[in-house]
């Protein structure tokens, strides 16, 4: 029998370009084309930089201190983390459009396995493009993205063509990458193992590959078995996807607010049957436990109701939640909101015990 680790996988790296910098450029355009960078005040550190700011050198972690004597008009912004959150709940919602199998790895990164995506006969690059479009059409942003048979080898290829680009090392490439490869690109291989190595006169994963397993496990012991492998540009760790969907909803917010409810119940068609192809399009099934209406005045005051439902609604099913939704302020609404929660997997798990 074939075993699944045998067939070649098809594995991507997304990494948005310099996040939190890019977030602030597209809110206040005027910032564009200056060198910006996001910091933690007079005595904190740079949580990142745009690119301009790094042609000046500056680069995450570094000291604002630092960061000013390299770049004295550098413009220096405070976080703003519920954007970043925004942003990377919307690029999350992408990339389960396209695969169960996504293991986030911070806000703005994630490893997702279209090993079973059929999409574009299944091409990961392109696959990796439209992903990338889409999330450039909902956010603004620009992400980059790295495809490759493994998680080790997508992430060095999402960097590769930063910013805004992707780099694809397919299954025959590989050997021709890894030998010019500097084996600090290794994650792993931090500043000091790097000048182990290079004191060994291992400077890219092509002398790495000259030593064998025993002489490895005698200068790093078991990482050295580890070193082994990368160096080839193997990896066989899974993609790993811990979280489980609580929901699933689709918004609209309308060129001009809305002030009454005949128009609003008409704007639920096109948001109902956006869920609905979402809805059939979820990978798993999980028991639905609520259905809701979120509904945000022009103030951006906003509400949302829900109502105990226990199989997928119809169009009509959502009408007096919204009546009682929109009842709740006499004011205009600039966007509403359609969703179902999902039962979560212990209270389900709970429920069949109780009746068995
Ligand atoms: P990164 O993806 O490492 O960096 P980046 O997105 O800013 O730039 P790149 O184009 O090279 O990917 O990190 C994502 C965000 O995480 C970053 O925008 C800010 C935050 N961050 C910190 O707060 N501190 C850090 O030391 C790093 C590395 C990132
Ligand atoms: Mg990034």
């Amino acid at each position: 029998m074939e075993n699944p680790k045998d067939k070649v996988r098809k594995i991507i790296h997304i990494d948005m370009d310099c996040f939190f910098a890019a977030i602030e450029e597209r809110d206040y355009p005027e910032l564009k084309g200056k060198p910006i960078a996001i910091g933690g005040g007079e005595r904190g550190v740079l949580s990142t930089a745009n690119y301009e700011a790094r042609k000046y050198g500056l680069r995450s972690a570094m000291p604002t201190k630092t960061a000013i004597r390299l770049c004295p008009h550098v413009i220096l912004r405070p976080s703003r983390f519920d954007k970043y959150k925004e942003a990377s709940r919307t690029i999350r919602d992408i990339f389960f459009e396209y695969t169960d199998k996504v293991q986030p790895l911070s806000l703005d990164e994630a490893f997702l396995d279209l090993s079973n995506c059929d999409l574009h006969n299944g091409s990961a690059t392109l696959i990796a493009n439209e992903i990338r479009q889409k999330i450039y059409d909902k956010t603004q942003l620009t992400a980059s993205a790295g495809i490759a048979p493994n998680k080790f080898l997508a992430k060095i290829a999402s960097d590769w063509r930063k910013p805004n680009g992707s780099f694809t090392i397919a299954p025959h490439q590989i050997d021709e990458f890894m030998k010019e490869l500097p084996v600090k690109k290794i994650y792993g291989v931090g500043k000091k193992s790097a000048e182990k190595l290079n004191q060994l006169g291992i400077f890219t994963c092509g002398d790495l590959q000259k030593w064998n397993k025993e002489k490895l496990f005698q200068h790093f012991n078991n990482w050295g078995l580890e070193l082994y492998q990368l160096a080839r540009g193997i990896d066989n760790r899974d993609v790993k996807s811990d979280w489980k969907r609580k929901s699933l909803s689709v918004e609209n917010t309308f060129m001009k607010d809305i002030d009454s409810f005949i128009e609003c119940q008409d704007k639920l068609n096109d948001i109902f049957e956006d869920l609905k192809t979402r809805y059939y399009k979820l990978k798993e099934s999980r028991p639905i436990k609520t259905i809701f209406i979120k509904v945000k005045f022009y103030d951006f005051e906003q509400t949302t109701v829900d109502k105990k439902f226990d199989h997928f609604p119809t169009l009509n099913d959502f009408y007096p939640i919204l009546e009682d939704a929109l009842s709740r302020k006499a004011k205009a609404v600039r966007l509403i909101g359609m969703g179902i929660r999902f039962e979560d997997e212990d209270s389900f798990n709970n429920l069949q015990l109780k009746l068995l």
